[in-house]
């Protein structure tokens, strides 16, 4: 009897793209975060408040994953960087070979560093490798301290988590403590900073955690 496997052929053929995308993107000496989260945790505003930062060191270029519409690379494109816009049509995550697509409208030896914006959702993106050298996630706190418990896999995946919103904790019922011991839990290694794209606090220690990223992929 055959059996057909469409989800794990699927995945397989994603690894064998973003096993392609990373070579190549090593090879012209690019490190690429994947930025992911629920909708509106803040992706968009991290970038807006991470690249004026940075952009005088690096030379970075943007891949925004949307659902549909232009406005986050219209937001980001204004910084005066490189941003391609990939509209999936209704697909809930990016996948490999769309980032493969972006990455052939990118002058990529005048490329150091790619951030990509992943779309808006908790679960997907967590299982589609883009070829990318690190996963970062935000948690807003207005989603709720339950989160790495009930969305483990994108925790799991994540090398660094950032924890946004955090100027609302006062009218919030968060318990910042129990999220970052569960999300440790279930990745013991993850990093985790309290951040606020309102305030600026916390993105002193996400700019100097990228620097400190991209220097140590410079000497291996
Ligand atoms: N109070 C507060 N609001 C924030 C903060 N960060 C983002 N926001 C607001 O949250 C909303 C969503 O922010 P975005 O940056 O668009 O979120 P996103 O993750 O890019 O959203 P999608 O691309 O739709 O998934 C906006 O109204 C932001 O102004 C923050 O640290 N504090
Ligand atoms: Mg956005």
């Amino acid at each position: 009897m055959h059996e057909i496997h469409v989800g794990e052929d699927l995945r397989d053929r994603n690894r064998e793209i973003a096993h392609e995308n990373r070579k190549h993107l090593k090879k012209h000496g690019i490190v690429t975060l994947n930025l992911m989260s629920a909708p509106g945790a803040g992706k968009t505003s991290l970038l807006v408040n991470t690249i004026p930062r940075l952009k005088d060191r690096y030379r970075i270029g943007v891949v925004e994953g949307d659902l549909q519409t232009s406005t986050d690379a219209e937001r980001v494109g204004s910084l005066g960087v490189d941003v391609f816009q990939i509209q999936t049509g209704g697909v809930c995550h990016l996948d490999a070979a769309m980032v493969h697509s972006a990455l052939h409208r990118f002058e990529l030896d005048a490329i150091d560093l790619l951030l990509i914006e992943n779309v808006g959702n908790l679960v997907c993106p967590a299982e589609f490798d883009l070829g990318e050298d690190a996963r970062v996630m935000l948690l807003s706190i207005t989603e709720g301290d339950d989160k790495p418990k009930k969305y483990p896999l994108m925790f799991r995946e994540s090398r660094l988590l950032l924890m946004n919103k955090i100027d609302l904790l006062p009218w919030v019922d968060f318990d910042t403590e129990k999220a970052k011991r569960e999300a440790r839990e279930i990745n013991p290694d993850i990093e985790i900073h309290d951040i606020s794209c309102k305030t600026g606090e916390g993105i002193d220690a996400w700019i100097s955690w990228i620097e400190r990223f991209c220097k140590r992929l410079e000497v291996t």
